[in-house]
């Protein structure tokens, strides 16, 4: 069994060398535990920071990490796109740059997968201090999106834009390959992708461990998200999988 982590980067060039050699501490302590082959891939997301190359320094010296990306940046989804179509794993796991969740979360969602299991996404919702650490405003703005998914578009899961998830491989590359969302909207087109193929979804709780200062713009994000969704919701009724 091989594991893909897919990771979006937008200039993390702080962050990301470190974000490789723990990812792959983490990953390799998985093998040796379970035997489980693995892959990291780093999507640059048009980063203008030099991320993408400290990542594949780093890299040099750590077995099946690599980058890959483009010059524009684009949004989350279109990274976290790019990513999951160049992975081979047969789970496909992403999260954010910062580890936000940890890593113990992918083996924990890993033994998850069992006959009747398509997917394992994280949720901050399940075990109550979902928001801990962000601030009023943000508080404020998750909610009011959670409930327009909720209310006006029938969304039944606890969490729709929790970072870590994961996905049957085969599923992953099949549901990613029809997601146009570029910007942070696309967890939801995802997940009704997911739906749509009959999916059988687990939450799987998650804690934030690691929250570095937040980069959404808080309004500008939320304004085109609001937008995507009604997009999202007009395509995924025409989609067919053949
Ligand atoms: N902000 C931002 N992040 C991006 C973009 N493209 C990829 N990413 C990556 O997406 C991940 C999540 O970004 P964050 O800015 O932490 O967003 P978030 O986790 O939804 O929001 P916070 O809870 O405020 O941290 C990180 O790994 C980013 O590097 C982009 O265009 N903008
Ligand atoms: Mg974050």
């Amino acid at each position: 069994m091989k594991i893909s982590v897919c990771i979006p980067m937008y200039n993390e060039v702080k962050i990301a060398a470190a974000t490789a050699r723990t990812l792959w501490g983490a990953m390799d302590a998985l093998r040796r535990e379970h035997g489980w082959d693995f892959e990291i891939i780093f999507a640059d997301d048009g980063s203008s920071d030099g991320c993408g190359d400290a990542v594949r320094g780093a890299a040099a010296e750590l077995d099946g990490v690599r980058v890959v990306g483009y010059a524009d940046n684009r949004g989350k989804g279109a990274a976290v796109r790019e990513a999951v179509l160049a992975s081979t794993g047969d789970v496909v796991v992403y999260t954010d740059c910062d580890l936000a969740y940890g890593t113990d979360v992918i083996g924990e969602a890993v033994l998850r997968y069992g006959e009747d299991v398509d997917a394992v996404i994280g949720s901050r919702r399940l075990n109550g201090e979902g928001y801990a650490g962000y601030t009023f405003v943000r508080r404020v703005v998750s909610k009011a999106y959670y409930a327009v998914l909720r209310v006006l578009l029938g969304f039944r899961l606890s969490d729709s834009q929790c970072g870590f998830k994961s996905f049957r491989g085969e599923l992953a590359r099949q549901i990613f390959a029809r997601c146009e969302t570029k910007g942070f909207a696309f967890d939801f087109e995802i997940l009704s992708l997911a739906e749509k193929k009959k999916a059988r979804i687990e939450e799987m709780a998650v804690t934030i461990v690691n929250h570095r200062e937040s980069k959404v713009h808080v309004l500008r994000d939320s304004v085109r998200m609001l937008r995507d969704l009604v997009r999202i919701r007009r395509r995924v009724r025409r989609v067919t999988f053949d």
